[in-house]
């Protein structure tokens, strides 16, 4: 049975595990999640998750949300990947980044992302600047973090792409168009331009972009 992924694809977290799937070679049925018409709030969307968000994977009976988990769902699926490293260590690491991601550096990214990405789509009018102002206090503190490690190691867990390169690198997606102040951060530059070379970040941009 096909496994499908229900995404809104304009948001990174959608794309995320667009960008996992494509990644991974892992053939899927693309399910479109219409924000504008509200299909997250469905009562058919919601059994699938009670949180109302996306992105959601289904594999028959199973049903999967948070885009992290549904990452390493995909990953296992293809265990030669490398991308979940079978070594615990390895593997523990790639996951702290998720974590890291899903705690700390997602939340900086999306203040961006609503104020200059999200508004403007669904004419919520203009940007907030003390939004923005927290966001950037946000950047600054999460920033140096991420690149201190991309100075060490080519990935965020190390010199191999892993699990948790998809995650991070995906909140950036639209990292320009959301104005995320990274120019300063070469590591973080340079790891960047790496991971939109790869063909699973090409094959879901293609998607996103319709
Ligand atoms: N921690 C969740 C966050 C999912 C999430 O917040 N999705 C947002 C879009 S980026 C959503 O579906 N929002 C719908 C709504 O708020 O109505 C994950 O990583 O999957």
């Amino acid at each position: 049975m096909t496994i499908k992924l229900h995404v809104f694809p304009l948001s990174p977290r959608g794309f995320k595990v667009l960008f996992a799937a494509h990644q991974l070679g892992i053939d899927y049925e693309f399910v479109p999640v219409d924000f504008s018409k509200q299909a997250q709030k469905t009562p058919g969307f919601t059994a699938l998750n009670p949180n109302q968000r996306m992105p959601v994977l289904e594999d028959g009976d199973y049903c999967l949300w948070e885009s992290n988990a549904i990452v390493q769902y995909l990953a296992a699926l293809k265990p030669h990947s490398g991308m979940m490293p079978a070594d615990l260590k390895a593997r523990m690491t790639a996951v702290k980044w998720q974590f890291w991601e899903s705690a700390h550096w997602d939340p900086a990214v999306a203040i961006y992302m609503f104020e200059n990405v999200v508004k403007k789509l669904f004419g919520m009018g203009p940007p907030d600047a003390a939004e923005i102002e927290r966001g950037a206090a946000l950047i600054a503190r999460l920033a140096p973090v991420l690149d201190g490690q991309l100075a060490k190691t080519r990935y965020a867990a190390g010199d191999t792409l892993t699990v948790a390169d998809i995650s991070l690198g995906a909140t950036l997606v639209r990292g320009d168009e959301a104005g995320v102040p990274l120019g300063e951060y070469r590591g973080i530059q340079r790891w960047r331009a790496d991971i939109a070379a790869l063909p699973g970040w090409r094959a879901a941009v293609a998607l996103m972009k319709g």
